[in-house]
This record gives structure tokens, C-alpha cells and sequence, in this order.
């Protein structure tokens, strides 16, 4: 180790919030509940918090370029109209800090084939034709470890999918101290949980609620309008009884619990609270509270969207900025990691 590298011990990282989202597509409640509704509870915590478009997560599917471009201005209305405040959050497109690919292939060289080799994302996205899928797709964990440890995030929201991604995340931070003798990388906390950690589709209780389903009643997107929403979520899968009025109950029925945690977490409360209200009710009556509540949370979320959506003028701004004060946080760690791994830098 360089004598110029100082390393703090683990106690010693500033809490610092990292989290992403592709700009791959329709949002959908999911990415809301699982994902954004917490970035924007860490931010009212005391917490620097810096939320990423990942577009070169991204192209790991094929993305066509424009789209791609829209959909990024998309995702960054949808964070700032639910509630990210870029002059508290920083908020910025990952291709715009060319340090996340460069902490990305140093991470390609820590991370283990056979670590990467059990990412169930990857088995799941590519299928059964793995020999066509993207170099970039295999190594995604890697990347998304660089985004994370290139600003020594402590904490990390996600939704429940994303665990076995974080503990990759762990485990390259572990063995970079490791292999260099330093405690240079914090080792990263995920904060996952609530009554929404994976919200499920509404056509099937065991399948995560996902923008990629063929099914478009399976999900309630950001865009929908709320005859959509209160059509898809009255077409939702239930079963015949009544709800209950513990969580127990719910043992066993992943449709209900499922609508139960939609509910419990659209309106800030938790399974238990929900239960003793509604239960002993019958879906029939249940379904319209989930739609009105539902739609009382989501409306004027899509409305700003679609409001900052016509001049991008602003959103522009926003990125730009952002990716200006999240390369002053990365530009220095890049330096020293470089350093670490015995890289001359002029
Ligand atoms: N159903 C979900 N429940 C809870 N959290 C979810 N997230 C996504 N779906 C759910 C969380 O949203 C964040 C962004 O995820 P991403 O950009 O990696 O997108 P994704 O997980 O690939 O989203 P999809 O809809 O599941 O896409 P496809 O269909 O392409 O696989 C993450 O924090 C994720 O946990």
C-alpha cells in the first residue's frame, strides 16, 4: 500500500445513501414502493443520498438510443415528482461520472467467476439462451458494486430482488481490503423491508410485479391513469375469504398479502395496523379502498411527471449538475483506489 493512501476504518464513512434505477422502461408500482418511496424517506434522515439513472446498467439489453435517452428524462421526472429534492438528493445519469465504469473493471478483475456464476438475476434475465446474452449482463453485479463503493455509500435502498446483488457488493469489498491490506471500501448495509420490500404481480401471487412481464394487467405502471388502476386492480388475483385480521392470517396467501402490503405501504402503515382495520372484510369491499388510496398516492405523482416531461430544459439542468457534484465525491476515491492497486497516475 502506497504511504499516500489514508484508509478510514470502517467507523469512519460518513453515511452516505447510493441507489439506482435502469432506465429501461415503464416504472411500475414496484419500483415505487420498493425502491423510490425509500430513497425519499432517507433523504428527510441524516444522510447525504445521491439516486442514479443507470443507464450503462441499462444497455445490457439491447435499448434502442432514443428511447433510451426519453426513458432517462422519464425516471429523472419520476424521482423529483415523488418527492427527491435535487438540491437535497443528488440526482444524475450514470454514463455522465465515467468513474462508475472504470471502478467497474477494476471490480471485474476482484470479483470471482464462480461468485458471479450464482447471480440469480442473471440466470433469470437470460434464460435459457445464456451463450446470447450480453458480456455486460453477466457482469452487471460488478458494476453495480462500482456504483455503490465509488462514493463509499454506507446504505443502500432497494427492493428485496435486488439482496443477493448487495451481498456481491459486500463480498468485492471484503476482498479488495482483503487483497491490499486496507479498509479503504465501507462494507455496505442494504436497507430492505416493509410491508412493500417485493411487491408481487397482480396475476400471480409468486412472481415479482416486473416491467417486463407480458402481462400488462400483472402490474400497475407510474403512467397508468386511474380507470387503468382501478380496473387492474379489481381484475387482480384474490382468493374467496375474508381478510384477516392478523398477519398470521395471511399465512399461505400470497394474493392477499400481496394487496395488503400495497395497501399498508401506500399509506405509510404496517401489515398489522392494516389488518385491524380491514379485517373480516371481503375483497369486494376491500379492492375499492386499495383503489382510492392507490390512485389519491400515484395521481399527482404522474401528473408532475408528465408536467416536467414537456420542457426537459429543467431536467437537463438537474443531471447535469447532479453529475457535476457526484464526480466531486468520485473522482478522489477513483484516485486513491488506483493508487491502492498500484496503478501510475501523472
Ligand atoms: N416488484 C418489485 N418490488 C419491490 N421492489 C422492486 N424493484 C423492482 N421491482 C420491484 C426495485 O426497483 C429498483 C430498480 O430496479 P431495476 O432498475 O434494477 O429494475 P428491475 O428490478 O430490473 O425492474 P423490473 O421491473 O423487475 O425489470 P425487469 O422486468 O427487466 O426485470 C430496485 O431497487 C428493485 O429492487
Amino acid at each position: 500500500m502506497s504511504d499516500a493512501v489514508q484508509t478510514p476504518s470502517q467507523s469512519q464513512f460518513t453515511k452516505r445513501v447510493f441507489s439506482g434505477i435502469q432506465p429501461s422502461g415503464g416504472l411500475t408500482l414496484g419500483n415505487y414502493l420498493g425502491a423510490v418511496k425509500r430513497f425519499v424517506e432517507m433523504q428527510q434522515a441524516d444522510y447525504e443520498t445521491l439516486y442514479c439513472m443507470v443507464d450503462l446498467h441499462a444497455i445490457t439489453v439491447w435499448q434502442d438510443p432514443e428511447t433510451l435517452r426519453f426513458r432517462t428524462r422519464e425516471l429523472a421526472a419520476f424521482f423529483i415528482a415523488s418527492g427527491l429534492d435535487p438540491a437535497k438528493s443528488i440526482l444524475f445519469n450514470q454514463s455522465a461520472v465515467p468513474e462508475h465504469a472504470q471502478l467497474g473493471w477494476i471490480f471485474n478483475c476482484v470479483a470471482r467467476m464462480g461468485w458471479m456464476q450464482r447471480m440469480t438475476q442473471f440466470k433469470d434475465k437470460a434464460g435459457k439462451n445464456a451463450q446470447n446474452a450480453s458480456l455486460g449482463l453477466f457482469g452487471y453485479p460488478a458494476l453495480m458494486a462500482a456504483d455503490i463503493l465509488l462514493y463509499h455509500a454506507t446504505h443502500v435502498p432497494v427492493g428485496d430482488d435486488q439482496k443477493q446483488h448487495l451481498e456481491l457488493t459486500r463480498d468485492i469489498a471484503i476482498k479488495f481490503n482483503h487483497d491490499f491490506g486496507v479498509d479503504f471500501f465501507p462494507i455496505t448495509e442494504p436497507v430492505i423491508g416493509g410491508p412493500a420490500a417485493r411487491v408481487m404481480s397482480l396475476r400471480d401471487g409468486s412472481k415479482k410485479m416486473s416491467k417486463s412481464d407480458p402481462s400488462d394487467l400483472s402490474r400497475i405502471n407510474m403512467s397508468d391513469d386511474t380507470d387503468t388502476i382501478a380496473q387492474k386492480f379489481r381484475k387482480a388475483k384474490t382468493d374467496p375469504d375474508a381478510l384477516p385480521s392478523e398477519a398470521d392470517g395471511l399465512e399461505g396467501r400470497p394474493e392477499a398479502r400481496n394487496l395488503v402490503g400495497i395497501y399498508a405501504a401506500l399509506g405509510d402503515e404496517t401489515v398489522d395496523q392494516v389488518l385491524a382495520d380491514v379485517g373480516g372484510k371481503q375483497f369486494s369491499e376491500f379492492k375499492p379502498m386499495l383503489v382510492d388510496r392507490a390512485v389519491e398516492k400515484l395521481a399527482p405523482i404522474s401528473t408532475e411527471m408528465a408536467r416536467l416531461m414537456q420542457d426537459t430544459t429543467e431536467l437537463d439542468r438537474v443531471l447535469k449538475d447532479g453529475s457535476q457534484r457526484a464526480r466531486a465525491i468520485a473522482a478522489p476515491i477513483l484516485k486513491k483506489t488506483y493508487d491502492i492497486v498500484g496503478m501510475l497516475q501523472s
